[in-house]
């Protein structure tokens, strides 16, 4: 009996083949639809050469079709591998060789510099998928007579490669199992109550947890009907929500929509379920929406090796700043000093449950790094439980900068920065920023007898890394502060431009 995700989600579907699953920007899916064009897919992805096991890697705008390229990955026991379509060529061009997918699917604009890239880098087939949902993918796959069955896959089999952003710079890749995938799913079911009543509103991506699993797997699992827009714009957001009974973003949105007078009570009075994760959501944007909507956002905590974490309560009391409990199945411990805290102590959080990941993609040593001999995988976050087991993250052990959901790491867009001619040094920090949470900032120090430019800085380094991880700002400095190591002091850089976005 195959314990697969697609093998649960295909059990829901039967129940009720001619109800919608999806609705876009242009029709309706019913799920007997969508799992015709999943498994046909499944079949075109077989003849261009994938394999149980293997990385499928899409670089597409976010679609229905994308989304069941995800779906036949699962059906066929492929590894799904999404890259955000916003990566240049060089952040792609290095994800491609580490990965080695066996195919590549990528808008057919780019197909110029990603088919080579694909063909060379990585030995992969190359197919295309537009925004629009035409390409090669799709013609392959409504050729298709008759799709094979779905593979047999067993709990461990993987089910997906999701790149998390590094320490060092470079990004490393997170294995997910089926089985790690379908228990934070069913953790989730349990734990916020989604029914085939439910009308779940999807705005985010879908090349990471939060839109395609955290969203994706519970709308699949429940039954539930998506509503799919393309991006997130607020004022699309209000107009749909009618229709809705979920939403879920970061906390990027809901400032946002709060930005917006026709977010009223009344607008959302039939709505079930608003929740929040991925970065802090700030207490003020709490109260506010309570006070504006009624409604208490439930925010929760988790991470790409592990999906979901803890949750505040579907029913009790969801305290603001608080990520809430660990979710059911799941073990988190706060750790400090090697020994357990005590209840009010920060240390770091560490956690250990079937949803926890399968390693690092060529990384053994970073694998085991981030395990303790027990087993616990070691989050990096910081936070403290109350008595009753609530958890509260206060920070984190490294410099990881969370922009509107999206994490940077400094070193990376230091190193990006330091390439450019003219450059001596440079350190990236995040900065307080009303609308992303936190920014990315650099400062930088010019070899001598050079000038620099600022904004001739940013656009340099935008050609190299996405735009999210471009610094929005940068600080000419003639040298850079240093800490009693001799590092460059980021801490003090933080404390000195903390105003640069108020
Ligand atoms: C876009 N830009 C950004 C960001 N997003 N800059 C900083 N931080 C950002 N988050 C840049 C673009 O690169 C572009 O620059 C310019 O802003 C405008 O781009 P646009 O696409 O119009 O931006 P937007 O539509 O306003 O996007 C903002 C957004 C988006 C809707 C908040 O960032 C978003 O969807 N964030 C959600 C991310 C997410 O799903 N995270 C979950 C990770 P340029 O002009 O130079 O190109 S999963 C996770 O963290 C864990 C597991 C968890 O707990 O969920
Ligand atoms: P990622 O690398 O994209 O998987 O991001 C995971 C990180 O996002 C976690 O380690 C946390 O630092 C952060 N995170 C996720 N949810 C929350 C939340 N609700 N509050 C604070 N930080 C969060």
């Amino acid at each position: 009996m195959s314990q697969g995700l697609y093998a649960a989600i295909a059990d829901r579907w039967d129940a009720a083949l001619d109800a919608v699953a999806i609705v876009d920007e242009t029709r309706a899916w019913t799920r007997a639809e969508l799992n015709s064009l999943t498994s046909r897919m499944d079949a075109a992805l077989r003849a261009l050469g994938a394999e149980p096991g293997a990385p499928v890697c899409l670089i597409a705008e976010k679609s229905v079709q994308a989304f069941a390229v995800y779906l036949a990955c699962l059906r066929g026991g492929y590894a799904f591998f999404p890259i955000n379509a916003g990566y240049t060529d060089a952040e792609i061009d290095y994800l491609l060789a580490d990965a080695n997918p066996r195919v590549v699917i990528a808008d057919p604009e780019r197909a110029a510099t990603l088919k080579p890239m694909a063909e060379q880098r990585a030995r992969a087939a190359f197919a295309t998928l537009a925004g629009d949902g035409t390409g090669s993918l799709i013609d392959a796959a409504l050729d298709i007579a008759a799709a094979p069955p779905p593979r047999a896959v067993d709990s461990g089999t993987w089910a997906a490669l999701l790149y998390t952003s590094g320490t060092t710079g470079k990004p490393k890749g997170a294995v997910l199992s089926h089985g790690n995938l379908l228990s934070n799913a069913q953790a989730l079911l349990e734990a916020w109550r989604f029914t085939e009543a439910d009308v779940l509103l999807h705005v985010l991506p879908i090349f990471h947890v939060h839109g395609l699993f955290v969203a994706g797997n519970q709308a699949m699992l429940s039954g539930a009907k998506l509503i799919w827009r393309r991006a997130f714009d607020p004022l699309d957001v209000l107009s749909r929500l009618k229709d809705a009974t979920a939403f879920m973003g970061v906390p990027t949105l809901y400032t946002r929509l709060l930005a917006q007078p026709g977010l009223t009570a009344d607008k959302v009075r039939h709505m079930r379920l608003f929740v929040s994760g991925s970065a802090p959501l700030d207490p003020a944007t709490f109260a506010e929406f309570t006070r504006r909507t009624g409604h208490c956002i439930l925010e929760r905590y988790g991470m790409t090796e592990t999906g979901m974490l803890t949750s505040n309560p579907y029913q009790g009391e969801r305290l603001a700043g608080t990520v809430g409990f660990a979710l059911p199945g799941l073990e988190a411990r706060i750790v400090a000093d090697n020994a357990a805290a005590a209840a009010g102590d920060i240390g770091v959080v560490q956690v250990r449950g079937p949803n926890v990941f399968q390693g690092y993609l060529n990384a053994p040593e970073k694998t085991a790094a981030s395990f303790t001999d027990d087993g616990f995988f070691i989050t990096g976050d910081l936070g403290f439980k109350d008595e009753t087991g609530r958890l509260s993250l206060v920070g984190r052990q490294s410099d990881l900068i969370i922009s509107g959901g999206y994490n940077v790491y400094p070193s990376e867009v230091e190193g990006a920065l330091t390439e450019l001619d003219g450059v001596l040094e440079a350190a990236v920090f995040g900065l307080s920023h009303p609308d992303f949470g936190e920014a990315v900032a650099a400062a930088v120090a010019p070899r001598p007898g050079v000038a620099l430019d600022e904004a001739e800085l940013i656009r340099q380094t935008r050609r190299k890394l996405a735009g999210y991880k471009t610094p929005k700002k940068v600080f000419l400095m003639q040298a850079l502060p240093r800490n009693a190591m001799g590092k460059t002091d980021r801490k003090a850089l933080r404390a000195r431009f903390a105003d640069a976005f108020a």
